[in-house]
C-alpha cells in the first residue's frame, strides 16, 4: 500500500488529484483511518507494532502530500508568471500626441520674456469699437492715418459690446485691426504704475502674399509709470532682442508715424545668423491725447483722472514675421493652411 500511495501521490498532475489522494488514504473514511480503526480488535502486542508500522506510514504520506503539494503550487506560480510575462523590450505602442501651434509656441516665448522683465500679460477682445481701435487712440474717421489699417467692418443686430468695466459699448462694432485698444481699455480700469503685455489676434482687410496675412498676431506692450521715458522703450526692446536672438544682436529705432505715439519709432533687430535688419514692430512714448481720451471715459463712468501727469511708451509687433524667423518658415500663409505635415515639425519644440 505504502509504495503503491507514494508513487501516486508522486504522479499526481494537479492539487485536485492530490486532494482526491489524500482523502483516499488519510480521509474520514481512507483507507489508512479504516486500518487504525481496526486495530481495536487485535491482541495487544500486534496491535502495538501494527500500529506504529500505520503510524510511520501515516507520517510517510502526509509528507509526501505536502511536497508533491508545494511542487504543484511552484509550477502552477511559474506557468503562470510564464504566461503574464511581460517583455520590457519591446518597443511601445505611440501614442497619438498633438502639439502646439508654432504661433502659439512663439506667443508663449514672447509673453515669457516679457513676464521675466515683471510685465503682466493681459487679453482683449477680438469684436471691438471704433472707439477702442482708433478714436481713442487719436485716429479720428476721416484722417489719412485709418488707411494704415484696413478694416472689417461687422453690422447686424444683436451684436452687444461690453467696455473695460463693463459697461455697455455704443458705436459702431468692427474686428481689432491691432492690439493697441487693449491700451485703453488696461489704462480706463487701472492707475499707473503698470507694465503689460497683449497678445492677440488681428485682423485686416487686405490681400495675403508671403508676408501678408488678413488674420495674424500681434503682441503689445505698454508701460506707464513715473519718469518713464524713450530709454526704457529702448531697453525693453533690446531685452528682447537678447532674449531671442542672443548677446550678439542688436537694435535699431528709426523715427515714424503711428497718431497714439510722440514720438513715434518702427525698431528693427540684427543678429549674426540673420545678417541683416528686421523689421519688428512700432513703438513709442503714449501720445498725450490718448492719455486725455482715457481720462475722459474714466470721468463718463464716474472715476477720478490718473493720467494727467503720466508718461508711458508702448509697442507692438507681428507674431508671424518673427515666428518665420524664429522657425525658418519662409510664407507666412503656411502658418494657419491647415497642413499637418507643416504643423507636426514643431511637435516637441518647447
Ligand atoms: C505702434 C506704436 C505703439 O505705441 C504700439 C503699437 C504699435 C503697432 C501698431 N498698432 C500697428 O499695428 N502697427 S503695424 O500696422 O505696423 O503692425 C505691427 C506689426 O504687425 C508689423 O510690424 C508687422 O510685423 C505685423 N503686421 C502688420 N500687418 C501684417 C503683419 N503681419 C502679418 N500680416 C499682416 N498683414
Amino acid at each position: 500500500m505504502e509504495r503503491e500511495a507514494l508513487e501516486a501521490i508522486r504522479e499526481a498532475q494537479d492539487l485536485e488529484a492530490l486532494r482526491t489522494l489524500k482523502a483516499r488514504y488519510l480521509g474520514k473514511r481512507g483507507v489508512l483511518t479504516q486500518e487504525m480503526k481496526a486495530l481495536a480488535s487485535l491482541p495487544l502486542e500486534e496491535r502495538r507494532r501494527r500500529g506504529q508500522a500505520l503510524n510511520a506510514l501515516k507520517e510517510a504520506l502526509e509528507k509526501a502530500l505536502e511536497e508533491r503539494e508545494r511542487a504543484l503550487e511552484e509550477e502552477a506560480l511559474r506557468q503562470a508568471l510564464e504566461r503574464r510575462r511581460l517583455d520590457v523590450s519591446l518597443p511601445g505602442v505611440a501614442l497619438f500626441a498633438g502639439g502646439l501651434h508654432p504661433i502659439t509656441l512663439m506667443e508663449r516665448e514672447l509673453v515669457g520674456i516679457f513676464r521675466a522683465l515683471g510685465y503682466q500679460a493681459v487679453e482683449g477682445p477680438e469684436v471691438e469699437s471704433e472707439f477702442f481701435n482708433f478714436d481713442a487712440l487719436n485716429i479720428p474717421e476721416h484722417h489719412p492715418a485709418r488707411d494704415m489699417w484696413d478694416t472689417f467692418w461687422l453690422e447686424g443686430e444683436g451684436l452687444r459690446l461690453t467696455g473695460p468695466l463693463g459697461e455697455a459699448v455704443e458705436g459702431r462694432l468692427l474686428l481689432r485691426t491691432h492690439t493697441s485698444p487693449m491700451q485703453v481699455r488696461y489704462m480706463v480700469a487701472h492707475t499707473p504704475p503698470f507694465r503689460i503685455v497683449v497678445p492677440g489676434r488681428v485682423f485686416r482687410y487686405e490681400e495675403t502674399d508671403a508676408t501678408h496675412e488678413a488674420v495674424f498676431h500681434q503682441l503689445e506692450g505698454l508701460v506707464v509709470g513715473e519718469g518713464i521715458s524713450m530709454a526704457h522703450l529702448k531697453g525693453a526692446i533690446f531685452e528682447l532682442a537678447q532674449a531671442l536672438f542672443g548677446p550678439e544682436s542688436k537694435v535699431r529705432f528709426q523715427p515714424t508715424y503711428f497718431p497714439f505715439v510722440e514720438p513715434g519709432a518702427q525698431f528693427a533687430v540684427w543678429w549674426p545668423e540673420g545678417g541683416k535688419w528686421l523689421e519688428l514692430g512700432g513703438a513709442g512714448m503714449v501720445h498725450p491725447r490718448v492719455f486725455q481720451a482715457v481720462d475722459a471715459y474714466r470721468k463718463r463712468l464716474g472715476l477720478p483722472p490718473a493720467y494727467g501727469e503720466a508718461t508711458g511708451f508702448a509697442f507692438g509687433l507681428g507674431v508671424e514675421r518673427l515666428a518665420m524667423l524664429r522657425y525658418g518658415v519662409p510664407d507666412i500663409r503656411y502658418f494657419f493652411g491647415g497642413r499637418l505635415k507643416f504643423l507636426e515639425q514643431f511637435k516637441g519644440v518647447l
